[in-house]
């Protein structure tokens, strides 16, 4: 069945307060520049640029009781929540331009929100090398791009948990709703943490030893027509050969062609109704290469394809 194109609305988040290196701020405008909008317009998307939301400055502090910026990640996903759920609730489908990761939190919980006004079931593809899946006594860093997966799903603190929880008090995201693609990089904590909470991670090794095919057919199991697919992409799941432009680079991520296969997949499955893209840093990028390449995936995530071909039965 083809679908009407859906209206794409873009929503820049110019932050990088759960960072650890500064420079994804500049996220937004860099995916503009290499042509984002005219890309989805040549695919036959309607696309309306909001604009960037207008949050805190980033006050550069050392953690505080293991969390960095707290009130400020606060108030930006609180933003990026309102904005997300009136973009879903009109009908459109967000694209937020990050912004480092833990706007991720702000992005999803307003999809859960919405899932369970739409009976839509939800599921969550995160690209990644990292599980995002650290709380205040595990965390190296106290940066909380490192943690927006456990605040989901109701473990963090409590002003970020309370902003994700669903009006029944129950945390927005279950394990049987998120599907962890291209993890290569989880700290000896969080390891545990992410079994004991049964996170289903194809990491790298799964994807070197299945191949990209398989790796996608499992994530996507499950998904149909009462699916609300949300992709949450972290450009650091590309290997950093690709993608440099990032704050936390991991070695032997996936190729351009694993990834363009996965987007493709991904956009095979016809569901797509929201999307975050992430941890783009132009401070650390090489002519923009990491933002055109983001565009170029993004293009595959919306349908282009070489030839004209029959949607591959699931
Ligand atoms: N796991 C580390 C590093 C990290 C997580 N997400 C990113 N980096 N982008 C941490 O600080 O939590
Ligand atoms: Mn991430
Ligand atoms: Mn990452």
């Amino acid at each position: 069945v083809q679908h009407a194109a859906p209206t794409v609305a873009l929503i820049g988040a110019p932050t990088d307060i759960g960072a650890g290196a500064r420079g994804a701020s500049m996220g937004p405008e860099a995916l503009r520049v290499a042509g984002l909008q005219s890309a989805l317009e040549s695919h036959g998307l309607h696309v309306l640029d909001r604009g960037n939301l207008n949050g805190p400055a980033n006050p550069w502090q050392p953690p505080l009781e293991g969390y960095r910026h707290l009130p400020e990640v606060v108030a930006w996903n609180q933003l990026v929540f309102d904005a997300v759920r009136a973009e879903l609730q009109a009908g459109h489908l967000p694209l937020l331009l990050g912004g480092d990761h833990c706007l991720g939190l702000g992005s999803i919980a307003a999809v859960a929100r919405h899932c369970l006004d739409a009976g839509k079931q939800l599921r969550v593809l995160w690209l990644d090398a990292h599980a995002d899946f650290n709380t205040s006594t595990l965390t190296p860093s106290g940066n909380l791009h490192g943690m927006p997966v456990a605040c989901l799903f109701g473990l963090g603190p409590d002003p970020l948990t309370r902003l994700a929880r669903l009006p029944d008090g129950s945390p927005a995201l279950r394990a049987a709703q998120i599907r962890q693609i291209g993890i290569r990089s989880v700290d000896a904590g969080e390891k545990e943490l992410v079994h004991a909470q049964g996170l289903e991670v194809y990491d790298m090794r799964f994807i070197d030893e299945t191949g990209m095919r398989e790796t996608m057919q499992r994530a996507l199991a499950g998904v149909d027509e009462s699916t609300h697919l949300h992709v949450s992409f972290d450009v650091d799941f590309l290997d950093p050969e690709l993608a440099p432009g990032v704050g936390t680079t991991v070695a032997g991520g996936p190729t351009y062609r694993e990834a363009q296969l996965c987007m493709e997949m991904i956009a095979d499955s016809g569901r797509l109704a929201s999307l975050d893209i992430v941890e783009l840093n132009p401070a650390l990028d090489v002519r923009n290469k990491t933002a055109c390449l983001a565009v170029d995936l993004i293009e595959s995530l919306f349908g282009k394809s070489t030839l004209m071909r029959q949607r591959p039965a699931q």
